[in-house]
């Protein structure tokens, strides 16, 4: 059977990109090339590009592993998004993505000369919170951070986002070249401000002079993204042959919900994001706020406690009745802790969401979002916590997820099978825990990490008090027991 390519005939019904691809030319690099940006940036793109076209089609780069781009190279960019909803499956074929580089296996040269290309006016990050390097206590540079230390110490032959971005600027101002817009669609609060106080730092330390220029000129709006991207799977590839009637070695499969809340500053010009859906505002901060802490907090409570419990995906939570009660009680914790937004009532944004958890057509592995959870729980968990401790608000939801956590943390299942935190403070969570057995003395452990919970939590009995509670049943009467008896509570 031939490969998904520029002259492969699609079965029909499958829907094609809508525009002459040859014609329209890259305007955007994208670092942290794979799943998520296939089914969200570049489809917006895609969609952009139909509607008005224009020069922004994207140039993917993958910073470590090669595989999401050996996979689309042969196929001229092309892929295909499965989309899911509760009534069923389609796919389409996204053509957005042009040149592919995969930075760490021969492409690092190819990378440096797109960045700083005049042609390049938009660069997107999706690098995952743990990518950057940020020190959240400070704002800037986390100096172990091992891109960063890198980057620091090599400041003309980078690795990282920091590295990368801040060598390109500077090319740029050098050659006179307009700088280009730094968009960042990681699940981060305000996460323009965040990468741009990462970027002046890093600047302010590797070429002070340049620091005030970017200051002064260079753009990092925020976004809020959302759309349920599982790994993709090997049946997939099966299933999608199926659906277009050729190879596709690089499909991906997502809800068919999906949103990007966009805050429109792009001094060089962007695409028609507006007309493919895309909300275009001046504040994107409380639709992070909200998004963050009720999809992305509810996610990883239900993560924690589903996958100690033994559920295998987010729908298997879901279908077990106490879990899901738990999952609403958490939804509503969280929206209480949200100032109002005009036009959206967060109780339906909260029903909306536990369907979206529901999707019976998606393989959403607990486990995936239980990944990097010391980069995750301080937005999505500690910092609503926070907020609802000086609000006088319950604090117990917030308790419960923190103690899931914990007992995921322990490493071991019901079954006693050992399990890799995938976390990249594991190393430290197991020297932290070594030889601790008592619940309440890893509960304690864990609380205290340094950089990681908020003091005024730290510092409140009751939280202290309730999570080590939690955590306690966890390991003596099990997930099932506790979800249940917690949930019972309400
Ligand atoms: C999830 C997110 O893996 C995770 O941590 O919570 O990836 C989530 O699926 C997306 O943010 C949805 O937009």
């Amino acid at each position: 059977m031939t490969r998904l390519g520029n002259d492969t005939k699609l079965r029909e019904g499958v829907e094609a990109p809508a525009y002459d691809r040859d014609t329209l030319e890259e305007g955007i690099v994208h670092l942290g090339f794979g799943a998520f940006h296939k089914a969200h940036q570049a489809l917006y793109t895609d969609d952009a590009l139909a509607a008005e076209g224009g020069d922004w089609r994207i140039h993917g780069v993958s910073l470590r592993s090669s595989e999401a781009v050996d996979a689309l190279r042969p196929q001229d960019g092309l892929y295909t998004l499965v989309e899911a909803d509760a009534t069923g499956v389609s796919a389409r074929v996204i053509g957005s993505v042009g040149s592919l580089s995969s930075f760490a296996h021969g492409d690092a040269e190819r990378v440096r000369a797109a960045l700083a290309a005049p042609g390049t006016r938009i660069v997107t990050l999706t690098v995952t919170e743990k990518g950057y390097g940020i020190d959240r206590d400070t704002g800037g540079v986390d100096p172990d951070h091992p891109a960063i230390a890198h980057d620091l110490a090599h400041p003309d032959d980078p690795q990282g986002v920091a590295g990368l971005l801040t060598l390109a600027l500077r090319q740029r101002r050098d050659a006179g070249t307009p700088p280009f817009t730094i968009l960042c669609c990681d699940n981060l609060p305000e996460n323009g401000a965040l990468v741009r106080g990462l970027i002046l730092d890093f600047g302010g330390r590797t070429a002070p002079e340049l620091r005030d220029w970017i200051a002064e000129n260079v753009a990092f709006p925020s976004s809020m993204v959302d759309r349920i991207t599982p790994a993709a799977t090997s049946e997939l590839l099966d299933e999608v042959r199926e659906m277009i009637g050729c190879e596709d070695h690089a499909p991906i499969r997502a809800e068919r919900f999906r949103q990007w809340v966009i805050e429109d500053r792009f001094p060089q010009g962007r695409p028609a994001w507006d007309r493919a859906g895309a909300l275009l505002v001046d504040d994107v901060a409380p639709y992070e706020h909200m998004k963050l802490r009720m999809l992305n907090g509810a996610h990883s409570m239900l993560a924690y406690a589903g996958f100690v419990g033994g559920h295998k995906y987010v729908r298997d939570v879901m279908a077990d009745g106490d879990l899901a009660a738990l999952v609403r009680r958490h939804l509503k914790a969280a929206a209480a802790t949200l100032a109002p937004l005009e036009g959206v009532d967060f109780a339906t944004y909260a029903e909306d969401l536990a369907a979206r958890f529901e999707n019976p057509h998606l393989g959403h592995e607990t486990y995936q979002i239980a990944m990097d959870g010391t980069e995750k729980l301080p937005q999505r968990i500690f910092a609503p916590a926070r907020d609802a401790l000086a609000a006088g608000q319950d604090l117990r939801p917030f308790a419960f997820a923190t103690a899931a956590w914990m007992r995921y943390c322990t490493g071991r299942t019901e079954e006693g099978e050992e399990y890799a935190l995938r976390d990249p403070r594991e190393d430290e969570i197991r020297a932290a825990l070594e030889g601790v057995e008592d619940p309440r003395a890893i509960a304690e452990t864990l609380l205290d990490l340094p950089r990681l919970v908020p003091q005024e939590l730290r510092d409140h009995v009751p939280f202290r008090e309730a999570v080590a509670e939690c955590l306690s049943l966890f390991v003596s009467a099990g997930a099932a027991a506790t979800i249940g008896q917690e949930a019972r509570r309400g």
